[in-house]
């Protein structure tokens, strides 16, 4: 049998084999399942005479025994000399080269992979997970449409990936167009395309664990027509940390925007936008730090492709830079619960800041500074302490950029979106935010760490599921390898009746001043049985620890029930709503300016629409066929080519690579219906000296075929170079094969015989 005969074979239903080409080692073992075997000694003795080897191996599922550590070192091997992608059973792992890998990516690479008769056959790549998934649609296996997922902690490569996937897409869905829709099609791809560099440009920023870190999750739906032809795209977005404009953590910076806008402005924009040189902007921190994503023109062009025309595009950069000057407001007061003012450098910066979103100067001030109070029908004016009036200008900020954001993500739908009656299917791309864990660690991570988890489970949900219905309905036997489930973590999160979400809800809609110490009272008096929380008794801090999958991250509870409510005052939403800016005014029109009540305070907070925004994804998930791709980040400093062991294992332990490999090594990852099956192997039977009866069954009813899969399996079973292998030797229920009932169940090792 050939490598490529045997290959040819093994894949079915959207599961991933891989396919290495070793041959040879694993005979000298005896048992490939550790569970087989109670010394492993002999088997890690095989896997280390084959040392020099392990770079070769395409699927993880080959490595043998299947540890933590054989799989860190077959990954570190194939690091080593360059080769990033590797099949781990159902899943592809990426490793992060930090480097630009030439030739990996380029038109002619994605043709070979979309040409190919059996891309599986290729070297792994994020092609063949792209190309499984066109051709998923294309052969319309249920269900049609397909979701790639991508995973992985801050900075592992999920965006890089997903803009490889989509570039696929727009080069092999268009190639093959016919040349009359030709330039509408072309428009389209170039359109999807050019979201990544705004969206990017507006939702990502330099962290410390990535310079191009995604501070949004999203997920783009492809839509393809009946051709499979690229014909528009849906963006969905969610929760934008929308903090970070007015707040930037120590040695981070705000989003890349306002950098692209400082560095590459003209000097008649920089005249227009009160921007000089030089000038210092406080929420524009390390700006002397430059990253590849500093370009404004690419941006620029990439709205031009768009459609969004220059006298928007001026009025969203004036806009931009007015939320700059706010940051320069500083207040002051002599005693801090007084009455503030803004203090004299500050003057400018608000006249700067209100000519910019054409509103009054004034009127700017008064909102910022005086609280509308409702006491019955009448309405008090109070004016505000500097921490209320900071907080106010903060808001203002945040308000407008999420807008803004918001905004650009409708108009990118209505620009690359196909009309409903020409798409049929999809291939939906999921790229969120990684896993994080800081030093200070608040909402934001919470909600990006809760997302995280979803996924992580959804993964072990799907999987198993899959692999268990397949196998029921094919009557097998078969126990299931334990694995790690997350739903613990996730009832701690999210669950009902008791749970963080809700008692931060909870918390958040009560009508007072919201207390650290209070809120963390509450959390170990409802939580403390639950194994996933805990507290450190040594720390000043209010916090609470959550055992996450992927690891262990502490939460600061201050500013948590705040930032949970995000309150925005009416008066500000008002004075947008007056300005002069028509983009401004526009992204307000229909927001409330009804001064809440007492009782009034709104239901929805930011976990319960973040909670609900998540739930409709995974709504549509479950209804895709997945692919998973799980990128792994080499070392912390994003250094190139650098392969630090410790943090890779902790990355491979934490989305249950192990795991992953186990059952699909120790289940049954090559399906082969009955006839394929005879075709294939009915050559051992006859020149075996063993009577099997098998000669005189043909293609038919699955039942007799059945019968002649047994006896062909009982034959293959006797044969010398499969007996060190064979528990009993009858060959019908051996741990390495099962016949089902339309199909035979073999593990990738005995494709090797
Ligand atoms: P992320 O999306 O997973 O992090 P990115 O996709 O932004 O991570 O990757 C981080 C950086 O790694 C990129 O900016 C590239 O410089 C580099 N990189 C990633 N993949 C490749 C590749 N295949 N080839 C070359 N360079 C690569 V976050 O968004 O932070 O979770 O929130
Ligand atoms: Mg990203």
């Amino acid at each position: 049998m050939t490598s490529a005969d045997k290959r040819s074979n093994v894949r079915e239903g959207g599961h991933s084999n891989g396919g290495g080409t070793v041959k040879g080692f694993v005979r000298k073992v005896h048992s490939p399942h550790p569970s087989l075997n109670d010394s492993l000694e002999g088997e890690i003795q095989a896997f280390l005479i084959d040392e020099d080897q392990l770079h070769t191996y395409d699927d993880l599922t080959k490595v043998n025994p299947v540890t933590p550590t054989t799989v860190l070192k077959c990954l570190q091997a194939r690091y080593r000399v360059k080769v990033f992608y590797t099949h781990a059973g159902c899943t592809l792992v990426a490793l992060n080269p930090f480097q630009p890998i030439p030739d990996l990516y380029t038109l002619d690479v994605m043709k070979e992979y979309h040409c190919a008769p059996q891309p599986q056959e290729f070297k792994p790549h994020i092609f063949i997970v792209a190309e499984e998934a066109y051709r998923n649609v294309q052969n319309q296996l249920e269900p049609v449409n397909q979701s790639l997922v991508v995973s992985g902690e801050s900075g592992a490569g999920k965006t890089w990936t997903s803009r490889c996937l989509m570039k696929y897409y727009a080069t092999v869905a268009a190639a093959s167009s016919v040349v009359n829709s030709q330039d509408t099609v072309e428009r389209i791809e170039r359109r999807v395309l050019d979201s990544n560099p705004i969206m990017e440009a507006f939702g990502n920023a330099c962290t410390l664990r990535n310079n191009n870190s995604s501070r949004f999750g999203k997920y783009i739906q492809l839509q393809l027509d009946r051709r499979q032809l690229l014909v528009g795209a849906s963006v969905q977005t969610y929760l934008l940390e929308k903090t970070r404009v007015a707040c930037q953590p120590a040695n981070e910076r705000n989003f890349h925007i306002f950098y692209q806008m400082l560095k590459g402005a003209t000097d008649e924009q920089r005249k227009e936008w009160k921007m000089p040189c030089g000038k210092h902007f406080v929420w524009l921190p390390n700006s002397e730090k430059t990253v590849e994503e500093d370009s404004f023109q690419e941006t620029v062009e990439a709205m031009v492709h768009l459609g969004i025309k220059a006298e928007r595009q001026r009025q969203l950069f004036r806009i931009l830079s007015g939320i700059l000057q706010l940051g320069n407001l500083n207040f002051s007061s002599m005693d801090e619960s007084q009455p503030c003012d803004l203090d004299e450098q500050s003057k400018d910066f608000l006249q700067r800041a209100a000519d910019l979103l054409c509103v009054p100067a004034e009127e700017l001030l008064t909102s910022l500074r005086v609280r509308t109070l409702k006491a019955g029908k009448q309405s008090v004016l109070k004016p505000c302490c500097r921490a209320e009036c900071s907080m106010r200008r903060d808001c203002l900020a945040k308000v407008i950029y999420a807008q803004l954001f918001e905004w650009l993500v409708t108009f990118i739908n209505n620009s690359i979106c196909a009309d409903k009656s020409t798409w049929c299917n999809f291939i939906g791309v999921l790229d969120v935010y990684g896993f994080e864990c800081f030093q200070i660690n608040n909402l934001e991570q919470l909600c990006i760490n809760y997302a995280n988890e979803k996924l992580q489970q959804h993964f072990v949900a799907h999987y198993l599921r899959a692999q268990q219905e397949e196998y029921v309905s094919e009557g097998l036997e078969w126990s299931f390898v334990k694995y790690q489930d997350n739903q613990s973590c996730l009832d701690l999160l999210e669950g009902s009746p008791v749970s963080v979400f809700s008692l931060l809800n909870e918390e958040s809609r009560l009508n007072r001043a919201s207390d650290a110490k209070t809120m963390k009272v509450r959390l170990e008096k409802e939580l403390g049985n639950n194994a996933n929380i805990s507290w450190d008794k040594f720390s000043k801090q209010p916090h609470f620890t959550v055992a996450h999958y992927a690891g262990q991250v502490s939460y600061q509870i201050q500013g948590m029930v705040e930032k949970n409510k995000d309150p925005v005052p009416p008066e500000l939403i008002k004075l947008l709503q007056e300005s002069e800016n028509s983009l401004l005014h526009h992204i307000f029109t229909d927001k409330e300016t009804e001064i809440p009540t007492s009782k009034g305070l709104s239901k929805v907070t930011v976990v319960s629409k973040f909670k609900n925004s998540l739930e409709r994804l995974m709504r549509i998930l479950h209804t895709t066929t997945p692919h998973y791709t799980r990128c792994i980040k080499p070392n912390p400093d994003c250094k190139p080519l650098t392969f630090k062991k410790e943090e890779v294992i902790m990355q491979l332990e934490a989305c249950g690579i192990v795991e992953t490999i186990h059952i699909s090594a120790a289940g049954f990852p090559i399906r082969i219906p009955f006839n394929g099956f005879m075709q294939r192997y009915g050559l051992i039977a006859k020149y075996s000296h063993v009577k099997s009866g098998i000669h005189s069954i043909d293609a038919g009813a699955d039942y007799i075929l059945q019968r002649g899969v047994e006896n062909l399996l009982s034959v293959v079973s006797q044969h010398e170079a499969f007996d060190p292998l064979c528990e009993d030797n009858s060959g019908k229920h051996n741990s390495w094969v099962h016949c089902g009932r339309t199909k035979v169940f073999l593990t990738q090792l005995m494709l090797d015989f």
